[in-house]
């Protein structure tokens, strides 16, 4: 806790907070807007730095809490020793990307040696740590709490939310009244022309995006805040349900398999009169046509059904092998031990290719748990708020899509499985893999389609008071932004967000990692990397598979299933289970990464 001199100090900061908050409430008296008391609640300048935590004392009073922070005076403000020694070490976050994107000639050097190990778990430590755990904050509470710390049903937040009692909505900048959400959407994340991405991200990557966050991201719409996705982590609840009760109707019951059905000889998910689960259909859809999914939303796209089909054949391959080498094992631990491979070689794919990808870096990511175990580092996750906020990538949608050299309009392609059907797995990976997919960042790349969504996520950051997004800037150690027009290079939109913010410090969290201006070539901005990978990467390596009690051939019914995990590629999963082998990736041709190959197809 700050000193006691530091609290009276932190008195007179008080005393000046106040002189402010009552021309505030002059302010508001004037404009007829109700203010609760005539005294702000201190909390809401986020007066404490450096994750010091800001308890209300009194009505008008507030002490910083810096324990463990490394920094000390009444806002946490003043680095101790060895803090001050890192912080004037540290390279900044740019400085960092840049030399992870550039001379490959010298990472193509580090990643053949020992190195590569040390900076793989480098990054991962110092992003984890960014990231609390045991879980704190939750939307209904600002503060410490058994009931958030137990309740899965919340989301945890990483910054408590905006204090009730402000007299603005983002605190204490900005203006009366935040903008229409309806108007950000139409004027800063609408399409014009789209805008491809310059990694050359496709579809194959942007369905695999959906495909792999919606088992952790299941918002409950009711209430703000709530998941129905309890297993909070990589889970593959979306292929084998999220209760017990979906996935027993899935599973076949014989030899640890999934229930599936015949196309042509080929295996497809079920339909749901053989595995009657819930699906979001049309309600005129007919039952024969409606696929039977652990997720129930993902009949809507066949980018998700497609994905849903690779796993369930790589499911049921797993199991043939597995029972191979274990013939006395019942279905249940042949149901079981799969799917922990399953969700083994879920992560080596996310790690090693998709966030390879994502990164840019020519440093090779290493799916390895072993090189944490000698760090502190805690095998739990809690799915976060601000995690689901930042992962609405609704850009990466295209105009149509191109399948096989066919147009594909939006009307044509929902809820649509005979596409699948029609064009095979094979032919629909070929044309995925093939078309690049928009560019995220920078705005003014949504497609029509999924605007609304936009609009929704900013409602629910309204709803869930999810603090400024310069808030979440200096919690990720980045520094804040000073006006709109470092914000963005975008003159007509800076302006736009000048006009209807007021002030930088008021400007919200998604609206924030959306529009920021895209580092050069990349397919975000920085706040998207810097926030959004420490949340991936610990819920990535913070699952139990990846700690010492599970990473060990046993568990995977011994060293076949071990090393199917270990070896796992998009390229296997797609090639493994299809009749001939199309072009597959995570980028469209010609951006193949430029890094040795990870496992050459001629192992296939
Ligand atoms: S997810 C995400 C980034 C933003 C969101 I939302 C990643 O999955 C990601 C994880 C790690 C990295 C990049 C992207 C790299 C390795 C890094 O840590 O910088």
């Amino acid at each position: 806790m700050a000193t006691l001199r530091g609290y009276m100090a932190g008195g007179l900061v008080v005393s000046h907070l106040s002189l402010w908050a009552f021309l505030g409430c002059m302010l508001l008296e004037n404009s007829n807007v109700a203010a609760a008391s005539h005294t702000v609640n201190p909390c809401c300048y986020y007066p404490c730095e450096n994750s010091g935590v800001c308890v209300r004392f009194g009505t008008d009073q507030y002490q910083c809490d810096c324990t463990r922070t490394g920094f000390h005076g009444e806002n946490c403000t003043v680095p101790e020793f060895w803090t001050w020694i890192r912080l004037t070490l540290k390279p900044n976050p740019s400085l960092v990307h840049y030399l992870l994107t550039n001379f490959q000639w010298f990472w193509d050097l580090l990643n053949n040696t020992f190195l590569r190990d040390i900076v793989m778990r480098f990054v991962l430590t110092t992003r984890s740590n960014l990231i609390p755990s045991p879980p704190t904050y939750n939307t209904e509470y600002g503060y410490l709490s058994w009931e958030s710390y137990h309740n899965l049903s919340y989301y945890t937040r990483l910054l408590p939310p905006v204090p009730e009692d402000c007299p603005l909505p983002m605190g204490t900048k900005g203006k009366q009244i935040l903008p229409d959400p309806k108007v950000l959407a139409r004027r800063f994340f609408k399409r014009r022309t789209f805008r491809a991405d310059p990694q050359g991200t496709n579809l194959m990557f942007a369905f695999m995006a959906q495909h792999f966050t919606h088992q952790f991201f299941k918002t409950n719409n009711k209430t703000t805040g709530f998941t129905k996705a309890l297993g909070h982590g990589v889970d593959a609840s979306n292929i084998y349900g999220d209760t017990l009760e979906r996935q027993h109707q899935l599973r076949l019951h014989k030899d640890g398999k999934l229930k599936y059905q015949l196309v042509d000889g080929e295996v497809y998910p079920p339909t749901v009169s053989y595995a009657p689960v819930y699906m979001k259909y049309p309600e005129a859809h007919p039952p024969e046509q409606q696929l039977a999914i652990g997720h129930e939303l993902f009949g809507i796209l066949p980018g998700l059904t497609l994905y849903a089909t690779l796993w369930l054949r790589e499911h049921n391959r797993v199991c043939d092998i597995l029972k191979a080498e274990h013939p006395t094992w019942d279905d249940e631990q042949l149901f079981q031990t799969t799917r922990l491979i399953i969700i083994g070689e879920i992560i080596n794919i996310i790690i090693e290719e998709y966030v390879q990808h994502l990164s840019g870096y020519f440093l090779n990511l290493k799916f390895d748990p072993t090189l944490l175990f000698k760090e502190r580092f805690q095998y739990s996750n809690r799915i976060a708020l601000e995690f689901c906020q930042l992962y609405h990538w609704h850009p990466l949608m295209p105009d149509s899509f191109i399948i096989d050299g066919d147009e594909v309009t939006y009307s044509q392609f929902f809820y649509n499985n005979s596409l699948i059907m029609h064009y095979g797995v094979e032919k629909l990976v070929d044309s995925f893999s093939r078309q690049v997919a928009g560019q995220i960042g920078g705005g003014f790349n949504s497609h029509e389609v999924v605007l609304k969504v936009a609009e929704m996520t900013i409602e629910e950051s309204r709803a869930a008071r999810i603090q400024p997004f310069n808030e979440y800037r200096k919690k990720f150690n980045l520094r804040p932004y000073t006006s709109f027009y470092e914000f963005t290079d975008d003159l007509e939109m800076a302006k736009g967000l000048q006009e209807l913010y007021g002030h930088i410090d008021a400007l919200e969290f998604y609206t924030g990692v959306m529009l920021e201006k895209a580092r050069p070539n990349a397919i975000f901005g920085e706040s998207m990397v810097e926030m959004g990978a420490p949340f991936s990467l610990k819920g990535l390596l913070g699952n139990p598979l990846c700690s010492p009690e599970y990473w060990k051939p046993s568990t995977f019914g011994g060293e076949t299933g071990l090393n199917i995990v270990k070896e796992a590629t998009l390229h296997k999963l797609v090639c493994h289970n299809s009749r001939w082998c199309p072009y597959v990736d995570f980028r469209v041709p010609g951006k193949e990464s430029k890094l040795t190959p990870r496992k050459p197809p001629t192992e296939l």
